[in-house]
């Protein structure tokens, strides 16, 4: 049995390209033009086909290594004496230089240098025959400039950028997605067309030099390459298409997976094919939604939910009743209206409602306010409430917990976060250990936060961490709410205007400031009573601050 070297055939123009891919490994038994590694350049990929059967003995190339033709990709022993004639073994030989009329590409219809229409055909394209076109770059009215990527086809070996053979605007583009093409096809009619990008010899087909089998693959791409050396001087970032070689592509249309979706896990964030396998795993068992099945799911008001079983959203015409103006939803409010959704249909949430006498705390903060007034700090009510907050979760841990998987993960630590209102929407600022900090500090703190959170300067440190949530409406009014739980938080404290209301002391109504309080808790991991002594405790704490000390 022969050990045969194989080596990269003709690929055309491509000098030095990138392995990208390795397809075998040593000891797999591969088959004549079984695709061994996969290369890829700025313009195309392709795959190297083995000129011989065998069981491969040494790889000779490893991932990020460059090769050109002659390059050595591996050692076959062969199977057999029959496979051995490789074509591509003699690169040099065997093509004839498919590539050396750079212009291939021009219009095998020669087109007119003067203004007017202007028709675009499929250049030479080598060997390659129906291929698909599976991207297209341009529209109607679009202005082209000479060898911009129009559309790319894409056969099981190799993927390419067609350029316009010419400049102008673009009358009517004659291909789609899922069209299939061949050499001389038309392909656009441009207007104003300003000359052609190379001109003649392109007429002369470099496909006749296209070769045997293990060649082939080079045509094309060579096509791809000399016709398109600007690639796509619009600028278009890669124009969309997701990094990954032709065959993955397939694979991943076959299985209908959003290639963009996937996230590359090869060299230079390359999909391979174990992410689209990955992928489709991850979709299958749940823990991964396409973009599809979001925009199904019921996390924007526009959804279905159709996961929850649920009907669909009414989809109404308003303009039917009247005028309307549609404005899209900022992006802190699409954010934040899917956690809010999540967080309200995942925690078996509940709300108690309680009041706090703060009649001689609101008085000592009034007073101090005044003591205080040329420090410029203000204490606030809501500073007052994340002290109390702590104490409450000292004695309560539980409701500084969270739940992770089977365990519950009581927190050493008491990072308190407030909602603050802000033009974009509802953002929480978070108050890192505030059972370290003074009430004034607190007030500080809180106060810069805010104007940093309405200014939308806050950085994600402050707003992560938080163990326990306030979310006050007490300057604003109302009586009492039900504030959403701020997963993987598991309770939150709502609280609302006080007022002055009478307190029977046992023998007469007494005029007391109350202040309404709400607590919403996770019914996984809190109960009932724990709940109603935690609301009692802060309001024991609340009606005599000097608590917090003991
Ligand atoms: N009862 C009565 N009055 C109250 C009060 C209460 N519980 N809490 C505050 N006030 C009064 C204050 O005394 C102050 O009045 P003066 O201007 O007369 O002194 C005024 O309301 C403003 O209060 P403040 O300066 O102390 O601010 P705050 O601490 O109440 O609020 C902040 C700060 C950032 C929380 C607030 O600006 C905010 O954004 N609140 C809205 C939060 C929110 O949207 N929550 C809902 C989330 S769920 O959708």
């Amino acid at each position: 049995m022969a050990l045969v070297e194989v080596k990269v055939p003709d690929i055309g123009d491509f000098d030095e390209v990138a392995v990208i891919e390795l397809l075998v490994k040593v000891g797999d038994t591969v088959k004549a033009e079984q695709s061994l590694i996969t290369v890829e350049s700025d313009k195309a990929s392709m795959e190297i086909p083995s000129s011989t059967a065998g069981v491969v003995k040494e790889l000779r190339v490893a991932l990020g290594d460059k090769v050109k033709e002659g390059s050595v990709v591996l050692v076959v022993e062969a199977a057999g004496e029959a496979a051995a004639p490789a074509p591509a073994a003699a690169p040099a030989a065997a093509a004839p230089a498919p590539v050396a009329a750079p212009a291939a590409v021009a219009a095998p219809a020669a087109a007119p240098a003067a203004s007017g229409p202007v028709q675009v055909f499929v250049p030479d394209i080598g060997d390659f025959k129906d291929v698909a076109v599976i991207e297209v770059f341009v529209k109607p009215g679009d202005t082209i400039k000479v060898e911009q990527s129009l559309i790319t086809v894409e056969s099981d070996k190799a993927s390419m950028e067609i350029p316009s053979s010419h400049a102008g605007v673009l009358k009517e583009l004659k291909v789609k997605v899922g069209d299939t093409v061949n050499i001389g096809d038309l392909l656009a009619i441009l207007e104003g067309a300003a000359g052609a990008a190379a001109p003649a010899p392109a007429a002369a087909p470099a496909a006749q030099a296209a070769a045997p089998a293990a060649v082939a693959m080079a045509a094309p791409v060579a096509a791809a390459v000399s016709a398109a050396p600007a690639h796509n001087p619009t600028g278009t970032p890669a124009l969309g298409l997701p990094h990954a070689s032709p065959s993955v592509r397939k694979f991943a249309r076959e299985l209908g997976v959003p290639l963009e979706e996937v996230q590359g896990k090869g060299p230079k964030g390359r999909i391979t094919l174990d992410d689209v396998q990955g992928f489709t795993k991850s979709v299958m068992s749940g823990a991964v939604q396409t973009a599809a099945q979001k925009a199904k799911a019921p996390a924007s008001t526009g959804g279905g939910g159709s996961e929850l079983g649920l009907i669909p959203w009414p989809k109404v015409d308003f303009a039917k009743f009247g005028p309307i103006e549609r404005k899209e939803m900022g992006r802190i409010k699409k954010i934040s209206g899917a956690n809010l959704l999540r967080n309200a249909v995942m925690i078996p949430a509940v709300t108690n409602h309680d009041d706090a006498d703060i009649t001689d705390l609101e008085a000592f903060r009034v007073s101090t306010n005044k003591e205080n007034e040329k420090s410029g700090v203000k204490v606030t009510m809501l500073a007052f409430l994340i002290k109390a907050s702590v104490a409450a979760l000292k004695k309560f841990p539980e409701f500084n917990s969270s739940i992770d998987g089977d365990s519950l993960v009581y927190k050493q630590y008491w990072h308190i976060g407030f909602a603050a209102d802000t033009p974009n929407g509802l953002m929480v600022p978070v108050i890192k250990d505030a059972d370290k900090k003074g009430v004034l500090q607190i007030s500080q703190e809180m106060g810069e936060l805010a104007k940093k959170a309405r200014d939308g300067k806050l950085s994600p440190a402050e707003m992560s961490g938080a163990t326990f949530t306030i979310s006050s409406l007490g300057g604003i009014g109302g009586r009492y709410f039900t504030p959403i739980i701020n997963a993987p938080e598991v309770a939150i404290l709502g609280v609302c205007k006080s007022n002055m209301e009478p307190v029977w002391d046992g023998k007469t109504f007494q005029p007391r400031l109350m202040l309404p309080l709400s607590l919403t808790w996770d019914h996984r991991v809190i109960d009932g009573a724990a709940a109603a002594r935690f609301n009692a405790y802060l309001g024991q704490i609340l009606g005599d601050f000097r608590r917090v000390l003991l």
